[in-house]
């Protein structure tokens, strides 16, 4: 099963994406990486142009039928049997985001996006598997474990 781990910038994708891939043994595929192994895209400052459509019939080529956790902002747009939407007050966003180095007009960007559910709206219109975990006041082992708990149970939650 392919697992599409989303969000906004500094919602916590890579940190709960590793961990969940290490819980469930099975790979961790960031997709800036991957791209960037494949070829595919464009490097224009610190940020990675890539046309979907290209990256999504790599992704399907490469891991269709395997176990994966995809990493990434674009993860919900990719060929994915369940997505996971991280979300995370968008002051906490603002904060991380902050520490990264983010421009005032990134930081401004990604803190709106958040707070008019950009990612979640997306993933809902391209797949009918789609949970929403807010990460407020959870450690990253928490929310980990509520994705595996949901996964175990066989996912009957939806959002929208
Ligand atoms: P992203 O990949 O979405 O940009 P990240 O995983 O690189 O985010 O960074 C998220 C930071 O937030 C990281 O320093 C860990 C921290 N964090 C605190 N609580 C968290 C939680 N409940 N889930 C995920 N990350 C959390």
């Amino acid at each position: 099963m392919i697992i599409a781990i989303t969000g906004t910038p500094g919602v916590g994708k890579t940190t709960v994406a590793r961990k969940l891939a290490e819980k469930l043994g099975c790979k961790y595929v960031n997709l800036r990486d991957f791209a960037l192994e494949k070829g595919i895209g464009e490097v224009k400052g610190d940020e990675l142009e890539v046309e979907v459509d290209e990256l999504a019939y790599f992704v399907e080529k490469e891991f269709k039928g395997k176990n994966v956790v995809l990493d990434g902002h674009l993860s919900h747009l990719m060929p994915a049997d369940l997505v996971i939407v991280l979300r995370a007050h968008p002051k906490t966003i603002a904060e991380r985001l902050k520490e990264r180095g983010y421009s005032k007009d990134k930081i401004g960007e990604n803190v709106e996006a958040e707070l008019v559910d950009v990612i979640l709206i997306e993933a809902l219109d391209e797949h009918e598997n789609v949970i929403e975990v807010d990460t407020t006041g959870k450690t990253p082992e928490e929310v980990v474990n509520e994705i595996l708990n949901l996964i175990n149970s066989g996912i009957k939650r939806r959002v929208g």
